[in-house]
């Protein structure tokens, strides 16, 4: 494979579905903030300003990504119905190490790969509705940008070589630790786990981060002005997002797995590139989705795509239904039933919907709206218990209301175990930065904005509870 930079392809986004304008408008969205670890509400301008980390298009998009990605739309509608214009921008992380080696290993070149799948993601993400961002910015057509970038931050004195290859020094980051708020041990972990490369002889201190990976025999490789290379990951996002929307835009996020190492260092360079911070006013992560009792990860394969579900004849729309079934805060298993129950749901939902006469939608109308402004509260509870608002059941007779049943599992969900990842653990002590997808951390969970090892609770509409159809107890 050679590397080459003729292929900047301008990235295109997926078409828009069409929005229902709804009568009035909703109340401010308050949402979890990673970096305060508390419920805040967003004060956006006229136009709130998100950035959300986007695929690595080694492989299609499985439904932990659509999860993700869904939650980010849920937080663009609640934007939308309370009066704001959204700018949106998500990056494509389209010149990765496991896209080359996907590339390799299938004999494939790495371009065609990336386009292929990237295709199929927009396919997906049109399917689900999901509101396509302004900007989906590819890294191959922002390596100038970034390179630029890397070059204000060697200005500023944060920046050191390694054998041609260039490292942000930690200690030069101000506010480290300001979004995560992990102790060093944890750090380290972390980094080691999700691409980082804590061994790597010659570095000043084990967290100091790759910006820049001088040209290898065989990898593709830009001219720049800081040599012929390509960027490491986390530049990518602080490079693109501060180009697009500027510092203190209303809202940066991804999947948890992202809060630390990437959310934290990339903040840590836009703050140091700008001498202003805070990068963004919150940082929204959404709790992972897993499959037979570990992370959903293309390095695991335990996948399930949304293409596949769909090419097997799924409704896109229950399938937005079942992601939709969980709190994002709140990581769950998918299994076969969540699909059943959603199908089910969306039959009985279309068939009310379709009725010739139904009651005044305005109190159901307030009820979602403020649902969705408390934390994006999207999963149903039914019956409603507050007085007056009980609906009598609508489903089959003898039947009742699907309820949400949460268990906390005997071991932690974070015991998800890492070592499955062929990619982790032995080897020897230095290996090139890993980047893309990262493992799922071992011993903890970040979906509170604190590193602590927490028993997960997962919860699940229990449409196929043993009493389903029976009755009930
Ligand atoms: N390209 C980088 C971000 S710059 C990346 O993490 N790519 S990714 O393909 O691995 O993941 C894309 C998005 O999906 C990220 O926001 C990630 O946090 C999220 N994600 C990945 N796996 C899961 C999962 N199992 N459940 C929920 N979200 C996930
Ligand atoms: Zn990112």
């Amino acid at each position: 494979m050679s590397g080459s930079a003729d292929n900047l392809v301008i990235m295109r986004s997926w078409p828009a579905p069409e929005i229902v304008a709804l009568p009035h408008h909703g109340g401010p969205l308050s949402v979890h903030d990673t970096a305060t670890g508390s419920l805040r509400t967003t004060a956006p301008g006229a136009t709130a300003r998100m950035y959300v980390c986007g695929i690595t298009p080694y492989d299609a998009a499985h439904l932990g990504h659509a999860f993700t990605y869904l939650t980010f739309d849920l937080v663009n509608r609640v934007w939308r119905d309370a009066g704001h214009a959204v700018d949106y921008v998500q990056n494509i992380t389209d010149v990765d190490d496991p896209l080359l080696e996907r590339a390799a290993d299938t004999g494939q070149d790495w371009r065609e790969l990336a386009e292929r799948e990237i295709q199929v993601f927009r396919d997906d993400m049109a399917a689900l509705r999901i509101l396509p961002p302004r900007a989906f910015v590819g890294v191959v057509e922002s390596i100038d940008l970034i390179a630029e970038f890397v070059a204000r931050l060697r200005e500023t004195g944060a920046v050191y070589e390694v054998d041609g290859d260039l490292y942000f020094s930690a200690a030069e980051a101000p506010g480290f630790g300001s979004v995560s708020h992990l102790d060093r041990a944890a750090m380290l972990e972390l980094f080691a786990e999700r691409g980082g490369d804590p061994g790597r002889p010659g570095k000043k201190d084990p967290l100091d981060w790759l910006l820049w990976r001088a040209e290898r025999p065989g990898e593709p490789a830009w001219d720049t002005p800081l040599g012929r290379g390509r960027p490491g990951w986390h530049v990518e996002c602080s490079a693109i997002s501060l180009r697009e929307l500027g510092m203190g835009f209303d809202l940066n996020g991804g999947g948890d797995d992202l809060v630390f190492p990437h959310h934290e260092m990339g903040a840590a360079e836009a703050r140091r590139a700008t001498g202003t911070h805070p990068q963004a006013q919150n940082y929204l992560h959404v709790a992972m989705v897993g499959l037979h009792g570990e992370k959903m990860s293309k390095s695991r394969g335990n996948l399930v795509f949304v293409s596949a579900l769909r090419q097997a004849g799924a409704d896109p729309m229950a399938i937005r239904l079942a992601l939709l079934a969980h709190h994002y805060r709140t990581a769950w298993e998918w299994t076969d039933g969540e699909l059943r129950a959603a199908e089910r749901r969306l039959e009985r939902w279309r068939a009310a919907a379709a009725l010739e006469s139904a009651p005044d939608a305005a109190p159901l109308l307030a009820r979602v709206r403020a649902a969705l402004a408390a934390d994006l509260d999207a999963p149903p509870r039914w019956p409603r218990s507050t007085p007056g608002s009980r609906r009598p059941w609508a489903g089959p007779e003898g039947t009742r209301p699907p309820r949400r049943s949460c268990a906390t599992p005997s071991t932690p969900s974070s015991a998800w175990p890492s070592t499955a990842d062929p990619r982790a653990g032995t080897g020897p002590p230095f290996r090139p930065a890993r980047r893309g997808p990262r493992p799922a951390r071992t011993t903890g969970s970040v979906t509170a904005g604190r590193y602590s090892a927490v028993r997960q609770v997962r919860c699940r509409y229990d449409d196929d509870a043993p009493w389903a159809g029976k009755g009930g107890p």
